[in-house]
């Protein structure tokens, strides 16, 4: 062997090994990538600034239009400005994709979308509905990881939904008795949301299944104090049919695994139903907020002990997660 067909050897052995190294790093790259938008989605809205997959709590400060982030993970809570219209109503949401919340506000007196992405920290403005009537309903319809935005025209029961991939928009007739409640969620579990409906006065839920495009009806609820909560409550990837009921501050949820239907007393009067996943484990809990105090009270899913959290108390305080119509 000469020294070229040496060098030649060494050149080619050189080579490969550069390209296992980058293949490694590209390896792990996929997998850190992987626990963002690519991980297990969940079959609710999970309101989650810090990316740990724990619902974070959350208020908007309505009179000051500041919100108040309180991360899961234990940083120091934070604010940010961001609304302060009469008009304004939180609409959190995954809108770019990174697996990270972003606030974002759907304004009523000019059906602007005022969004800042947190992987960009750019706001961003989408005029998509302003009548009067309009119920923001964000969802990921098209199902690629993004939240799209959504409106439930209530005047005439259309659906308005814009995707996030790009497509056209589209409209759906879906609702349009003034009781009905829009209570969007993924009922089928194919990763999509489902345009649905909880109707006030029969106590109805009418889903339309993004994966079959067939309509169902399920009677669950009924008083006139019932409020929706969907969530996955049994962790099976799919949203299950549940409410809350006000008047006696009873949970009543029917598992879309098939387990039987269940009450849970947590509430009453004074509360506000704030379902979410804080303890991270793809299982929807059951809490409620106090508007007197500012107390958040969860029962971790897991079997933790219930506790509470307070996030100061002002009385223009939202809890974002008991935000009407965003999927949970
Ligand atoms: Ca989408
Ligand atoms: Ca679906
Ligand atoms: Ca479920
Ligand atoms: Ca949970």
């Amino acid at each position: 062997m000469n020294l070229q067909t040496k060098h030649a050897i060494s050149f080619i052995l050189i080579f490969f090994v550069l390209i296992g190294i980058l293949g490694f790093f590209y390896y792990f790259f996929l997998i850190y990538k992987g626990t963002g938008n690519t991980g297990k989605k969940t079959a609710f809205n999970l309101i989650d600034f810090d990316g740990d997959k724990k619902t974070d709590v959350v208020i908007y400060r309505k009179n000051s239009g500041a919100w108040w982030i309180f991360p899961s993970k234990g940083d120091e809570p934070y604010s940010k400005g961001w609304g302060g219209d009469p008009s304004d109503i939180p609409v959190p949401g995954d809108y770019d994709g990174d697996g990270k919340t972003d606030i974002a506000i759907y304004r009523g007196s000019t059906g602007a979308w005022l969004i800042i992405s947190s992987s960009k920290n750019t706001p961003s403005s989408k005029v998509w509905g302003g009548d009067p009537s309009d119920i923001p309903v964000p969802g990921d319809y098209d199902g690629d990881g993004k939240t799209d935005i959504a409106f439930y025209r209530a005047s005439t029961g259309a659906w308005w939904i814009m995707p996030s991939s790009g497509g056209a928009p589209s409209s759906k007739g879906w609702g349009g008795n003034p009781s009905d409640i829009p209570a969007p969620g993924d009922y089928d579990g194919d990763g999509k949301t489902d345009i649905a409906i909880y109707r006030g006065s029969t106590g109805a839920w009418l889903i339309i299944s993004s994966s079959e495009g067939a309509p169902s009806s399920k009677s669950w609820g009924g008083d006139p104090s019932d409020i929706p909560v969907p969530g996955d409550y049994d962790g099976d990837g799919k949203t299950d049919i549940a409410f809350y009921r006000a008047s006696t501050g009873t949970w009543l949820i029917t598992p879309s695994s098939g387990a039987k239907a269940y009450g849970v007393g947590w509430g009453g009067a004074g509360f506000t139903p704030v379902p979410g996943d804080y303890d991270g484990d793809g299982k929807t809990d059951v809490a409620i907020y106090q508007a007197s105090t500012g107390t958040w009270w969860i029962t971790p899913s897991s079997g933790t002990k219930a506790y509470g959290k307070s996030s100061g108390g002002d009385p223009s305080d939202i809890p974002v997660a008991a935000c009407p119509h965003s999927i949970r």
